[in-house]
């Protein structure tokens, strides 16, 4: 077949909404821009551990330390789905953590930034989660199969976190004058850098026209923080706090809420790897490698044992 056949196979299926599979033709484009974004998203999913984890041994109870843990193990599961729904393109886990430990790899912002109080735990889930939703459940209609299925179980999960995150802020928020003020100091906090988590403004993403074109996204990256903000801001009421952007207001005319200028040199600094945490964040992960690495070994060892044996059996 040619291959202008194969591309027009290619297009075809895009436009009617069939989803493209592993084996089937794909431009090389295609499949580097969806490596670039799966094993980016798969690398957050794991660094996105460490700042959560951090507050297993100090949560206030033995209810929000189990959450706690069951939550910070399916952000793993998370990982493992997407590192997997990578290597369906031809790469390889190892090489793929390779790019994260070497520093070649991204992961997003919102990890880079520390985990000061408990109240962190809630905006992280309400904040950090929901946005991570707002962006993913449109993913969920990505043009490749792999990714998109793999993101129908991810968003059940995050939407149950999103929900845990607003219960610990709302319970902060009831209660006594320092917690209401440990949650309002979370919020500022985490506000700005989790509306930079939807990446730069549409007229500076390089990569946003030609992902909406193929369908792997599906959303501009200034059509969903627009989203995310206009949630946000009615859901704050609930909590009765505030979000920290003095120019953040309802706008008839837009039908939308207004709000004030995101500051991207900070955004580009995190991104490149001068946060708060970026090299606290790289060291852990590489650490952990290497310590389990008697755990592949043993495994490996394991499993070729298990091999010889069945091999032999059947001789
Ligand atoms: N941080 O042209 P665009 C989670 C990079 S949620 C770092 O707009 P694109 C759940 C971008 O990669 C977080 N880098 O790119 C959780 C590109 O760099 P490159 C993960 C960023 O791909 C919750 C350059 O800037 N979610 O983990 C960021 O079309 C709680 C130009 O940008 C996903 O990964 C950023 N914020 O749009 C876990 C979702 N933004 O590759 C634990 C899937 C942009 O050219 C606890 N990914 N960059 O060197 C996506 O939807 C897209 O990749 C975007 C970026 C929207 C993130």
């Amino acid at each position: 077949m040619h291959n202008h056949d194969e591309e027009k196979i290619f297009l075809d299926k895009i436009t009617e909404e069939i989803k493209i599979e592993p084996k089937d033709w794909m431009p090389e484009q295609y499949r580097k821009t969806l490596i670039r974004q799966i094993s980016q998203h798969a690398h957050s999913e794991i660094v996105g551990m460490l700042p959560e984890a951090n507050w297993i041994t100090r949560a206030p109870s033995l209810k929000r330390k189990a959450t706690l843990i069951a939550k910070v193990q399916d952000e793993a599961g998370h990982g493992l789905y997407l590192y997997a729904a990578a290597e369906t393109l031809n790469i390889s886990r190892d090489e793929m953590i390779g790019q994260l430990h070497a520093g070649k790899a991204k992961y997003s912002s919102i990890f880079n930034y520390p985990t000061l109080s408990w109240a962190d735990m809630g905006a992280i889930g309400w904040l950090v989660d929901g946005a991570a939703i707002m962006n993913q459940v449109p993913l969920c209609r990505c043009s490749y199969g792999p990714y998109a299925r793999a993101m129908i179980r991810i968003c059940k999960e995050e939407s149950f976190h999103q929900r845990q995150g607003f219960e610990i802020l709302l319970t902060l928020s009831k209660g006594t004058i320092a917690q209401r003020k440990m949650a309002q100091d979370s919020i500022n906090r985490w506000w700005w850098p989790s509306i930079m988590m939807f990446g730069p403004n549409d007229d500076a993403s390089p990569h946003t026209k030609q992902s909406m074109d193929w369908k792997i996204k599906r959303f501009s990256n200034d059509e969903l923080r627009q989203k995310f903000i206009d949630v946000c801001a009615e859901q704050v009421k609930i909590l009765g706090l505030t979000l920290p952007d003095e120019k953040l207001k309802w706008n008839d005319e837009r039908s939308h809420y207004d709000f004030g200028e995101i500051n991207w040199e900070e955004f580009w600094n995190v991104v490149n790897g001068n946060g708060p945490c970026n090299k606290e964040r790289l060291a852990a992960r590489v650490k952990a490698h290497e310590d389990g690495a008697w755990v592949r070994e043993a495994a490996s060892a394991y499993a070729e044992k298990r091999k010889a044996r069945s091999e032999k059996a059947v001789a």
